[in-house]
């Protein structure tokens, strides 16, 4: 069974506020400590002060601004991992890895944006749209993905999982782009095909290109981080990483599902934006649970007008969704996924290994979890 969501007393929220607030703003203290080593590097290499000056305004424009989950999770998970409050060491580390994890994304979404021909992010034009920038963009987002292994050789190189956070990073990566491909060749802005798209093609997508680096990855790292090791003991065939990306793949994929949904039935006060998926073909779960209910008058309600940058088409196709009673399909999705998730972290062993090496608790999974379910922005 579910639980019933939690009731907030006012002060209690406005309490979790301000410590959300206190814990991003110490995170973003250990941006500009990484920035600034970046920076000194890139000096120190003679630099003349125009590519100083270029560089420090490419890391600063794209890499904060966000909000920060993914590279917050990293820090929450290493303290939940550790069961107890971060040394100021353990805390810059796990933070490192947090901004890793941004500069990847920051990497991502300044090709993305180019890529979608996207006009603003994170409520300020694309880097490549401002002035002076353009397709320099491309070297530029290259330049954030370089400075996730100028920090980690410069903080983890003398660790024994030096080579993991690599593997990680390049796996990772690599299977980010695979589903960067998988979204190009489904939905191309300019041209509509629904054919193309399917429940099954947009979990793939789904999988690929969100949930490995928003979910698996700043688990991974902070397992990485806390010495877990990846089968817990010789004569065990459980491996914990592969048990943590089993939930964390799964929870990717619903929490894009609630986004798609969102993006349909959340109202700009909730949101933060106006939805544009009808509007710009997106192979979004709404569309794709349509047209798999609809009846061939609907389907062709769909093909007429899904993916034409037009109001009155756009209702044509909300009027289906509305008819094929979306909102009842996703909140019984929710109730399927919400169970089947909170089934596998039940499955997580806690018990001590024979060597007393860390192990990976339910509670990273749950709190994950909670966060998400029932999500209304
Ligand atoms: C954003 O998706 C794209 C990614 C997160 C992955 C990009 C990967 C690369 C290898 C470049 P989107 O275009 O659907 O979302 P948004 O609306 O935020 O642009
Ligand atoms: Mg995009
Ligand atoms: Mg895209
Ligand atoms: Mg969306």
């Amino acid at each position: 069974m579910a639980p019933s969501p939690m009731i907030k007393t006012e002060v209690a929220a406005k309490a979790n506020g301000t410590s959300k607030q206190a814990a991003r703003k110490r995170f973003d203290g250990v941006f500009e400590t990484l920035r600034d080593e970046i920076m000194a590097d890139f000096t120190a290499k003679g630099m003349p002060p125009d590519a100083i000056s270029w560089y420090k305004r490419n890391l600063e424009y794209n890499t904060p601004g966000g909000k920060l989950n993914r590279g917050l999770s990293v820090v929450d998970t290493v303290a939940i991992l550790k069961g107890r409050e971060l040394t100021e060491d353990e805390y810059f580390k796990a933070a490192l890895l947090g901004w890793c994890v941004e500069l990847l994304q920051a990497f991502f979404l300044v090709s993305d944006d180019m890529m979608d021909q996207s006009v603003t992010r994170r409520g300020q034009p694309c880097w490549f749209r401002v002035e002076g920038v353009g397709l320099l963009a491309i070297n530029d987002s290259f330049m954030l993905e370089s400075a996730i292994y100028f920090l980690l050789k410069k903080h983890f190189r003398q660790e024994a999982y030096y080579v993991d956070l690599l593997d990680l990073f390049h796996d990772i990566t690599y299977l980010t782009e695979v589903g960067q491909l998988l979204d190009l060749i489904t939905a191309p802005e300019d041209h509509v095909d629904l054919s193309k798209f399917s429940l099954e093609r947009h979990r793939l997508i789904v999988v690929y290109k969100t949930a490995y680096y928003s979910f698996h990855l700043p688990v991974a790292l902070a397992m990485h981080m806390c010495g877990i090791p990846s089968s817990s003991s010789p004569s065990s065939s459980f491996d914990p990483y592969k048990a943590a990306q089993d939930i964390l793949i799964p929870l990717g994929e619903y929490f894009q599902v609630q986004d798609d949904f969102l993006d349909f039935a959340g109202t700009p006060e909730q949101i933060g934006k106006v939805g544009t998926d009808i509007l710009d073909n997106k192979c979004s779960w709404c569309v794709n649970t349509a047209l798999a209910l609809a009846s061939p008058e609907q389907r062709a309600v769909l093909d007429a007008n899904y993916g034409r940058k037009d109001a009155e088409k756009e209702r044509a196709v909300k009027a289906v969704y509305e008819e094929l009673q979306i909102r009842e399909r996703y909140a019984a999705y929710e109730e399927g996924a919400y169970k089947k998730i909170m089934g596998l972290i039940e499955q997580i062993p806690e018990t001590p290994t024979a060597d007393g090496s860390p192990v990976l608790k339910k509670e990273v999974f749950k709190v994950f979890l909670d966060k998400i379910y029932k999500r209304t922005k």
